[in-house]
Formats: C-alpha cells, structure tokens, sequence
C-alpha cells in the first residue's frame, strides 16, 4: 500500500493519498484545488487510476480539488450526504464502504458538529477526522449547521470509541503537529479531556473566531465539488453514463427524492393564488450568476452554500416558526434546502416546486 500525507500551506489543510500498489487503484481525501498538478503527478509518477475523491465535509476555508480531479480523471466525488453538495457523485452515508481494491477499503463515519454533513474515514488502523477532532483541538461549530454537543458526541462516541492505538490524522493543523492517536487525544485533549459535554459547548460557544477569510467563495464553490455549477452538471452526468459505481450509493437524484417525502413542496399556482408574498420570508437560493437572469420581486437572495449559517441572521424571520418559501431553479436545490432548515429547527419551511423555471411559465 502506499500512503502520503499531504500539507497545503496556505490553509493548513491535510490531503490523504490511499493506494493500492497491487491494483493501482488510488483514493483521495480532502484535495486542496491549488495543489492538483502535485496529485496528478503523484498518480502518474506510480501509475495509479484514482477512484475516489472523498471529502470529510463541504469546506469553508479552501476550495476541493474534487471536480477538477473528476474532470481530469473520471474518479467519482464522495461527500457527506447532509452537506448539500448535490453534484457530488456519491452522497456519503454513515457505513459506506468504499472498496480500493479486494482487500482493502475505507468506511464512511458519521461526524456531524463542525458541519452538518461532516463524515470521517477509517482505514485500517487510521481514522481521518477532518474537522471533527484536531490535535488537542477541535473543529469550530459556528457555521454550516455546526453544533456543538453534536460534536461532543461524534467526538466521544464515534471516534473515541475506535481501538486507544488507531491513529488520528486530522484535516487540518495549525500548530506543526501531523498525526496523534485516540489514547493520547481522549486524555490531553484540551477541548475535551477533562470537559463533560456541557462544559464543552460553553468552549465552543465562546471562541469569538474570525470568519475564515474565504468562507463566502468557499462554501458554495464546494457544494459544486469547486467546479462551477453548469460543468459539474455536466461531469456528473458523464460520470453516471460512463462508469457503474463499485457498489450502490445514494445519487443526488436519490437523495432529493427522500428529501422531499420530509418536506412540503408548493407548485406555482398555488403559491400565486394564496400566498401574499410580502407576508412570508421568501428566499432565492440560487447562485449569482443565476439570480442575474431575473428573480421573483422581493426575494432575499441567499445562495445554497450559505444558508445555513445565513439564515439565522435573517431580520425577516422573527421567529422559527415563520413560513419561508425557498426556490431554486427548478426545485431541487430547494428541496434539500428545505430539509435542511427544518433539520434546524424550522418548522414552516416550503420549496416551490418546479422553481423559477415553473415561475416564469405560469401566466
Ligand atoms: N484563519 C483561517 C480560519 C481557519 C478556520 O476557521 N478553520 C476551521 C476549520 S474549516 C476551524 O475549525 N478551525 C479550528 C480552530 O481554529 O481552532 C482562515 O481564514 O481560513
Ligand atoms: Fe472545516
């Protein structure tokens, strides 16, 4: 097996490289866009086909080399099915397996708290935590659906619990540390060894971090595997034509489906003939370049990758309980976005069906 650590500079980020020398197959976790030669040369330089590129989360600080690699190489793109990156080929499930060769594969863990979504891998004897757990730290919980008892629990339920020697690698470090182990973070933790979970989300609710500088470009960009929308459509739908995945994982179309059996969906005429839209709190969650070409009147225009941690601060919603009408394009996006907020608490949460598209046709 080959195996490589990877530290992009700029945003302190960790890269993992898992390869199968036998079979030549490859997988990436956590690619930095800025670095993709080094990978591509990487992959040349032993031969190897990539199969995957996973994230453990939908980033805020950096944009995935994810989509590029998948363009370039025809890998397929795994993240966490609750991060809202709809163009992901695969929408990581806690569990999944993801099969390098006969004998070796990585399994998907479920580690919501500094994300919604946030997932890490193990392999073998390592775990790659992302954002969940850090070398005597932890991953932020103030933005993206980040909760801090959620994290507590990931933390010390799922990832503590693996064997005292597996090894942590983490998604980022920032203090020259590259790799622990469960025992050592369970017992020196600063964040977490000596705190019970209450103590824990008071840390984290009084961290008074600064934004990361590239949140705004980041996030969205990230629920496109950092590709733009229209080309990862595109790759997406290659990808599906072209290569059968290695065992079923839920697609995007998948998992707008299950959404919306949670959510309320409204069609256009309705909406027209019984909703006074000055009334309700109505949100387009299209990107820029889509809100462009023509919006419905009154709209708070709040793209897809920042809603979440955007909403809140919305002065049109005085209370969880008030209606929001979400749209997107064509109702899909807005669906898992409606799901989303309810996740969070909303409870009178609607998704135009058929979207601005279906608007714009209605007379
Ligand atoms: N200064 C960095 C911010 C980095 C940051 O906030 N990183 C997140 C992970 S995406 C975090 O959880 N950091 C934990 C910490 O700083 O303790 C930037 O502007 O990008
Ligand atoms: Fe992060």
């Amino acid at each position: 097996m080959l195996f490589k650590q990877l530290f992009d500079e700029k945003s302190c980020t960790y890269t993992y490289l898992i390869a199968d020398l036998d079979s030549k197959n490859a997988i990436f976790i956590d690619p930095v866009d800025t670095n993709l030669d080094i990978y591509i040369a990487l992959l040349k330089e032993h031969s190897l086909t990539l199969k995957y590129s996973l994230e453990t989360h939908v980033h805020a600080d950096h944009i995935t080399a994810s989509g590029m690699l998948r363009q370039q190489l025809d890998c397929k793109t795994g993240v966490g099915s609750l991060c809202g990156a709809e163009t992901a080929d695969i929408q990581i499930q806690d569990g999944d397996i993801f099969q390098i060769s006969q004998h070796e594969h990585i399994k998907a863990i479920e580690t919501p708290g500094h994300t919604l979504g946030s997932v890490s891998f193990l392999w073998r004897d390592r775990i790659f935590s992302g954002d969940a757990l850090l070398i005597n730290g932890c991953g932020r919980t103030d933005f993206q659906g980040g909760d801090a008892g959620k994290l507590y629990d990931s933390i010390t339920q799922r990832i503590f619990t693996l064997q005292d020697d597996t090894l942590v690698y983490p998604g980022h470090d920032y203090n020259g540390h590259w790799v622990s182990n469960i025992r050592q973070e369970r017992t020196t933790n600063s964040r977490l060894a000596n705190n019970n979970r209450e103590q824990f989300i008071d840390i984290m609710d009084n961290l008074n971090l600064p934004q990361p500088k590239l949140i705004d470009l980041a996030v969205p960009a990230n629920r496109y595997c950092g590709t733009d929308p229209e080309t990862a459509n595109q790759a997406a739908t290659q990808q599906t034509d072209k290569v059968e995945p290695m065992q079923k994982h839920l697609t995007a179309q998948d998992l707008t489906a299950q959404a919306k059996q949670y959510i309320t969906e409204i069609d256009v005429a309705k909406v027209k003939s019984t909703i006074d839209l000055n009334a309700i709190c109505l949100i387009d969650i299209r990107e820029q370049s889509e809100v462009d070409e023509g919006c419905i009147d009154n709209a708070h225009l709040i793209p897809r990758g920042v809603l979440e941690f955007k909403i809140d601060a919305l002065e049109a919603i005085k209370d969880k309980s008030d209606t929001i009408l979400l749209y997107c394009r064509s109702g899909g996006r807005s669906a898992l976005a409606a799901k989303a907020l309810q996740d969070m608490g909303y409870s009178n949460v609607l998704s135009m069906a058929g979207g601005y598209e279906a608007w714009k046709q209605h007379a």
